[in-house]
């Protein structure tokens, strides 16, 4: 069992006894123990069952938690668990997620009302009897039903981190059964979109169908939800993703990968495309309407070229113009990972992160970077350490020096700035004029009105030092939709000024989206794919942002860090000297 499974055993069990009402310090005990296990560095079931060692030297587990974790070893859960799972139904920890409800609120309303599920809530809080619960009143009965529209959108949706990691493992588990030929990802998960709902991977060969009763024995299978001949689908781990597998001919791959790929709306119009040739398209084939004779299957390029189309990289499969770009050979030439050749938005241990500037530096240069910019906060985000005036000018003389005497890649000086509320920047231009490059970011004051949003960073813009827009929308995917502003009128100034907007690729923000990255190309405006990274693991993020970015419809070109070190400095000083990029004219 992993940490990770583990930490939430006990996680949940503590919620739910908060909604019983018990006591604090045990459910403290839990969390806590919760909060250890998940970063642990080693397995803590390892841990448990080794007659060698002893898991309450592990700091926050005690002698009480030890037996707790015993059970949990042995047989996947522990007594407390089941006793709050005999007492209120599993669904009780999904109306936890509804923001505004405490668990104390939660117990009020099963008592009262039997209010078990999320749609349980809802129609309480429609007639109107969750404001004659006490101190509960008609505000909160709105603010509730806005949680649960929120809610929905997002429930059973997964990370794409998550989703092409759990994805990963498993497509390695079948590749390694007996005559499985081909294991390919299709949906969502192909298409790169930011979050997946379900993983479908699609399997040939003789020992396809065994890799169907693989899955539907594999440890971690929660729940078989279905198993055919052709079929079988589960929900997997404590995540409980849905996993659809199929087994195929190969005489069919290529059409079945191009049909569950998707998405809906790009099959859709190129079935029609299909019906106007004569053409049947489904995931057995291409088939001719009067005799059914087969003329494509197995090759997904091929049934494309059939139908008169360039074959279409996965990421652009959403019905938003690829069909068009496809028929007239104008696709894109899209950005791939080995086109960058730099990082810079990062954080080291001079603000929140988690290593030193020459850690990360080392980190980066395993990865074959050329350069990385070295962006810790500024002073406004003071729990994050941010820096002042001062120290930005002595971390710009230090960088300076460092570059002297042998890092093992070019390292810039950078911040990531905050906007404050009216625009204005955290730190003196003065300050800012020392650093190689600077991002812009907006930290705070997330419900300004739209208008004052978008002055706000209009304002941002006109700062002379200014280099990047840091993760414009603020979303937190899952989590925090994005504020309000006239993005149009952002990006046509970020355009105008020559200020590059970043793609941030840290998995929880994806920001910017990819439609506003394609909005924004079309505007003329540059970008950078950054990671954000904390510590040098994060550094790895980097392909999540070219996703975003070939979602996005943008090439090598239209972004900075695939410049060659000495090209980029050329664009940084070119910038700074107050001088325009020259685009390219966009094909809108
Ligand atoms: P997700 O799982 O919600 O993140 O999104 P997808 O796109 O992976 O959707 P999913 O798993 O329901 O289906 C995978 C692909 O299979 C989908 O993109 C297109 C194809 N597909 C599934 N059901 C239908 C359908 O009823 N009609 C059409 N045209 N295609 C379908
Ligand atoms: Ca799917
Ligand atoms: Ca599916
Ligand atoms: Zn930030």
């Amino acid at each position: 069992m992993e940490n990770k499974e583990i930490a939430q055993l006990l996680a949940e069990t503590a919620d739910l006894m908060e909604v019983a009402g018990e006591d604090g310090f045990r459910i403290r005990s839990y969390r806590n123990a919760a909060a250890v296990i998940v970063s642990y560095p080693e397995r803590v079931a390892d841990i448990v069952c080794n007659p060698e060692r002893k898991v309450t030297d592990i700091a926050g587990i005690g002698k009480g938690l030890a037996a707790v974790l015993a059970e949990i070893c042995a047989r996947g859960s522990f007594e407390r668990r089941d006793e709050m799972l005999a007492r209120y139904p599993a669904s009780a920890l999904e109306l936890l997620k509804i923001q505004g409800l405490g668990p104390k609120s939660i117990a009020l309303l099963y008592e009262h009302h039997n209010v078990r599920t999320v749609d349980d809530l809802e129609r309480i809080c429609r007639e109107q009897k969750l404001r004659e619960l006490p101190r509960m009143g008609a505000k909160l009965e709105e603010k509730v039903l806005r949680s649960i529209e929120a809610y929905r959108k997002t429930a059973g949706r997964f990370l794409l981190t998550f989703a092409s990691r759990t994805a990963a493992e498993l497509m390695a588990e079948f590749r390694a059964l007996p005559e499985v030929e081909r294991v390919e990802a299709a949906g969502s998960l192909r298409r790169g979109r930011e979050t997946v709902g379900d993983l479908d991977i699609l399997v040939t060969g003789a020992g396809a169908g065994a890799a169907l009763s693989y899955l539907v024995s594999h440890p971690k299978s929660q729940q078989v939800l279905g198993q055919g001949v052709n079929k079988a689908s589960v929900l997997l781990g404590l995540e409980r993703i849905q996993v659809d597998v199929r087994a195929l001919a190969q005489e069919s791959f290529g059409a079945a990968l191009q049909y569950f790929t998707g998405s809906k709306e790009h099959n859709v119009a190129l079935r029609m495309q299909a019906v106007k040739q004569g053409l049947t398209l489904n995931e057995y084939g291409l088939f001719t309407v009067e005799s059914n004779e087969r003329v494509a299957g197995d090759d997904e390029t091929e049934v494309y070229a059939r139908l008169g189309y360039k074959w279409i990289p996965p990421e652009l499969r959403e019905n938003c113009g690829e069909l068009e770009a496809a028929e007239t050979d104008e696709l894109p030439r899209l950005i791939e990972p080995r086109d960058i050749r730099g990082d810079l938005h990062m954080h080291t241990t001079a603000s929140d992160g988690r290593a030193s500037l020459r850690e990360m530096a080392e980190a980066a240069a395993a990865l074959e970077h050329e350069y990385i910019a070295i962006t810790d906060h500024s002073k406004a985000l003071a729990m994050a350490n941010g820096l002042d005036e001062a120290r930005v000018v002595a971390f710009a003389r230090e960088v300076r020096e460092l570059n002297r005497d042998g890092l093992p890649l070019r390292v810039f000086s950078g911040i990531e700035c905050d906007v404050l509320r009216d625009g204005s920047m955290d730190l003196s231009e003065d300050a800012l004029a020392e650093l190689d490059l600077v991002i812009g970011s907006v930290h705070s004051h997330f419900a300004l009105e739209p208008e004052a949003m978008t002055e706000r960073f209009l304002r941002a813009l006109e700062t002379p030092s200014l280099t990047i827009l840091g993760h414009a929308t603020g979303r937190m995917l899952l989590q925090r939709e994005s504020y309000a502003f006239d993005f149009d009128r952002v990006a046509r100034r970020a355009a105008e000024r020559g200020v590059a907007f970043e793609i941030n690729a840290s998995p929880e923000r994806l920001d910017l989206p990819s439609h506003l990255v394609r909005a924004a190309r079309r505007r003329g405006c540059r970008f950078v794919i950054s990671t954000d990274a904390h510590r040098p693991s994060h550094l790895n993020n980097m392909r999540f942002g070219v996703t975003t970015a070939r979602r996005g419809w943008l090439e090598a070109s239209d972004v900075m860090n695939t410049l060659r070190v000495a090209d980029f400095e050329a664009a940084l000083k070119e910038r700074r000297s107050g001088g325009r990029v020259v685009y390219d004219q966009r094909v809108p």
